[in-house]
């Protein structure tokens, strides 16, 4: 073909019309950077992602959820108005309509109930801005103390844990780049090769360095099968083993005593607790041998670095915050902290799971990490937001608590944003039935979730490619997204949705932004001279490269490591905590003789809302498997690839056998990413964490039936429904 004719064809073909946008991946806590290209080939458009070769954090990595993010992005199913729900039918709306419906049902309400009946609930894929704003609009423009969100069943045991030994909650005290020459790694609760899959190469480079791998898990993983020395831990029982690897190393002189003398407190109380500890009974109760834990304690204690990284397996129980702890004694014994190649990390979930936290959505919080209940912190934001310090609301209650009041009816109106609590919270089918008690429920999403559908009104909002913002990811490393596509049709972001309605709710200052960076600059003012300190990051910075919080002036170069020289706490020591024997909320039964335990794949992200709208992703994983020990399936005649119909004391969910011989005999593993009938939180326990209210996500005590017939009950998104027939 002639060059003429080339061009003349392809210009008929629309092709040359390429467009890259440089993006990151709305996803997990790596927030991988890309180019995502984009094609036109006659009226169709084509996509294709490709990682940057340039990002610090993914070193040019992207997994297969962030190579097929875009696919929701131009799903039909996107809302693209108002829609408000009439006679049982979403009807759209005009954006004045919407905004002036609102303001006049959360007045009316809180007029005729009181200013803390309306509730706000939000979710860690928000900016920092956005964040932030959530939290000031709930209590400036709402004056309501209820506000939590959905990071709470995420890295609330971290956090906690983190605050109390450490004096301050940063995801991970190092950059992952020191990971690879470190000698020894212990990975506890974390399946880091399906949940954060493009940092795995930092854990392998360590290992081609002669590093010793840990791994903690009740299964095998794709995790696992890097590690020298798996722990096959009952779930539930990971402090037996911490603790028997402390005694471990205070008998065999791993201890590293000037550490101890100099940068910690309280290990003189403990040490007594730490003697009488029974090798035998740690390794009876927590599953695994005593020459396990021995090895387990041997290989870290004698190492010349090394690291402890926990995520949701240990921290996801109503004994969370206590488990870490007991990690953190580890660490804290064998001065593996404030150096180059040791440190701690709890390995952060959503995208903006570690901002997330620090700006003020949680009930007790106030941006930097500043308290809700500390009068200095108040003053300061009062200060800040231009008000009284005495108008500010005090601390209200965590997420699942937010449930139970408006069960009770003490909460009336509820305003979601980025959250999908129907399918998330423990106990769903309670959930669920709270839910429909609201007298008003607003929902901002992209999409008809599980929740939305229960709406009065949903607020169409925009996605990652559409929306300009900061997100901080795992490592602490602020970094900069900047928008690429225009919102379709009435689409808002975030931030302009609540600034529009705060607006409509009677604040004439204080939500006036143009624009993210107009929030940014004041939420700098907002978090300096906190723990978390952003007051030093300015967009003009982030465009050149991200920048690890604390950062407190213009000029500082970030933090990437924590605690060189001090901790955070007021006399700069860490804190030692007493040893805990952990107790199981449920026993098995002859009724419910089985532990569940539930977690994460690959293929989809958290409620599924955005990933079960990818074909992509749904070809590779259409429905929930669970995962069950052949010799437990034949036990209660279960065949492998078979409906099954899975019981707890709170429900039950439908969910496909998948036979797998790499987890436990009494344990069996379900992922949560589907709704209705195949939601696992229809039977998991609620019972939370009297430290940090993280409910009991990874273990509670349930039942297998097959379902001997199985009728179709309807079509939901993303699978088939079925009902059990007896
Ligand atoms: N593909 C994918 N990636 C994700 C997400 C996703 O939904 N999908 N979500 C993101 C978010 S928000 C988060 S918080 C992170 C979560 O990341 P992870 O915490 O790594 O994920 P989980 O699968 O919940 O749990 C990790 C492991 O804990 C194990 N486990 C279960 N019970 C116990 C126990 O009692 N003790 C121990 N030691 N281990 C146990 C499970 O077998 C599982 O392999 O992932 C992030 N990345
Ligand atoms: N059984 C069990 N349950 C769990 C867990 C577990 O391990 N086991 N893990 C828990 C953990 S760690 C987490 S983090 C939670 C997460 O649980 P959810 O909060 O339910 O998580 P998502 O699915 O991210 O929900 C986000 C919703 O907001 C929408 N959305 C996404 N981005 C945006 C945005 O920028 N703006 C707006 N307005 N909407 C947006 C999505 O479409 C989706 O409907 O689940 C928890 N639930
Ligand atoms: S899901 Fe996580 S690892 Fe995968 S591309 Fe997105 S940010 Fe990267
Ligand atoms: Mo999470």
């Amino acid at each position: 073909m002639s060059d003429f004719l080339k061009h003349f064809r392809s210009k008929q073909l629309g092709e040359g019309t390429e467009k890259v946008m440089k993006t990151q991946c709305p996803y997990c806590s790596v927030q991988c950077s890309m180019d995502l290209l984009e094609e036109k080939i006659v009226t169709r458009k084509r996509f294709k992602a490709k990682p940057n070769k340039k990002d610090p954090t993914s070193q040019g990595l992207m997994c297969i959820k962030g190579a097929n993010a875009h696919q929701h992005v131009f799903h039909g199913e996107r809302i693209t108005h108002p829609l408000l729900k009439i006679d049982g039918e979403f009807v759209r709306i005009p954006w004045e309509l919407a905004l002036e419906f609102i303001a006049h049902q959360f007045k009316t309400l809180q007029e005729q109930y009181g200013t803390d009946t309306v509730g706000v609930y939000g979710g860690g894929s928000l900016t920092n801005e956005e964040s932030y704003l959530l939290g000031k609009f709930a209590r400036v423009a709402l004056k309501t103390k209820y506000i939590d969100y959905n990071g709470r069943f995420c890295m609330s045991a971290a956090a906690t844990a983190m605050n109390a030994a450490f004096g301050i909650d940063r995801g991970l005290s190092n950059s992952l780049s020191e990971i690879p020459d470190s000698k020894c790694i212990i990975l506890v609760g974390t399946n880091i090769a399906e949940c954060q899959p493009t940092i795995l190469p930092y854990f392998r480079k360590a290992k081609k360095n002669g590093a010793f791998i840990i791994v903690i898990d009740p299964r095998e993983t794709a995790t696992s099968k890097l590690a020298d020395l798996h722990l096959q831990v009952k779930p539930g029982m990971d402090a037996y083993i911490s603790n028997g690897m402390l005694k471990v190393i205070m008998d065999e002189g791993y201890l590293d005593k000037e550490f101890i003398q100099n940068r910690t407190n309280y290990f003189e109380e403990i040490k007594e607790q730490i003697d009488s500890i029974d090798l035998l009974e740690t390794a009876k109760e927590s599953g695994v041998s005593v020459e396990q834990i021995v090895e387990a304690a041997r290989q870290y204690g004698k190492a010349a670095s090394g690291f402890i990284f926990t995520a949701r397996g240990v921290e996801q129980h109503a004994h969370g915050y206590e488990n870490v702890r007991q990690f953190i004694n580890l660490v804290l014994a064998t001065g593996k902290i404030g150096k180059y190649a040791s440190g701690y990390g709890a390995i952060t979930g959503q995208g903006n799971g570690q901002g997330g936290r620090e700006h003020g959505q949680k009930a007790d919080q106030l941006p930097g990490y500043r308290s809700i209940e500390n009068e200095k912190d108040r003053s300061y934001i009062a200060k800040v937001w231009g008000m009284e310090e005495s108008e500010l609301p005090r601390k209200g209650v965590s997420a699942y608590e937010m449930m139970e009041k408006i069960d009770a009816g003490e909460i009336s109106s509820l305003f979601v944003m980025a959250s999908n609590p129907v399918v998330s919270n423990p106990n769903s089918i309670f959930v669920e039935r709270a839910l429909q008690k609201l007298q008003f429920l607003v929902v901002a999403d992209m999409f008809v979730s599980e929740t939305a559908r229960m709406a009065d009104l949903i607020l169409p909002s925009s996605t990652y490619l559409e929306n300009e913002g900061t997100m901080t990811n795992l490592e602490g490393r602020v970094i900069l997204r900047e928008a690429k596509r225009k919102p379709p049709n009435e689409v808002k972001h975030d931030w302009q949705i609540l600034c529009e309605l705060a607006n409509a709710l009677g604040c004439d200052t204080g939500f006036t932004y143009k624009s993210a960076e107009d929030i940014f600059n004041e939420l700098r003012v907002a978090s300096k001279g906190g723990r978390a300190d952003y007051s030093g990051i300015t967009y003009n910075r982030l465009r050149e490269e991200g920048i690890f919080w604390p950062c407190p002036k213009v000029s500082h170069p970030g933090t990437s490591r924590l605690f060189d020289d001090t901790f955070a706490h007021e006399d700069g020591k860490a804190l030692f905590y007493p040893l805990k024997k952990p107790l199981l909320m449920e026993i098995v039964t002859d009724k419910y003789p089985l532990y569940l335990t539930t977690g994460r794949i690959m293929e989809h992200y958290l409620s599924g809302t955005q990933t079960r709208r990818s074909p992509d992703l749904m070809k590779r994983y259409s429905e929930p498997l669970l995962e069950i020990h052949p010799e437990t399936a034949a036990k209660y005649g279960i065949e492998d690839n078979t409906l099954l119909q899975l019981q707890s004391e709170r429900g039950s969910m439908i969910i496909r056998s998948k036979y797998s011989d790499k987890i436990r005999r009494d344990t069996i593993f379900a992922p949560f990413h589907w709704g209705d009938s195949q939601s696992i939180n229809r039977v998991t326990d609620p019972t939370l964490d009297p430290f940090c209210k993280m409910p009991e996500f990874k273990v509670c005590a349930v039942n297998i039936l097959p379902l001997l017939e199985k009728k179709l009950v309807h079509q939901g998104q993303g699978g088939m429904a079925y009902e059990a027939m007896d």
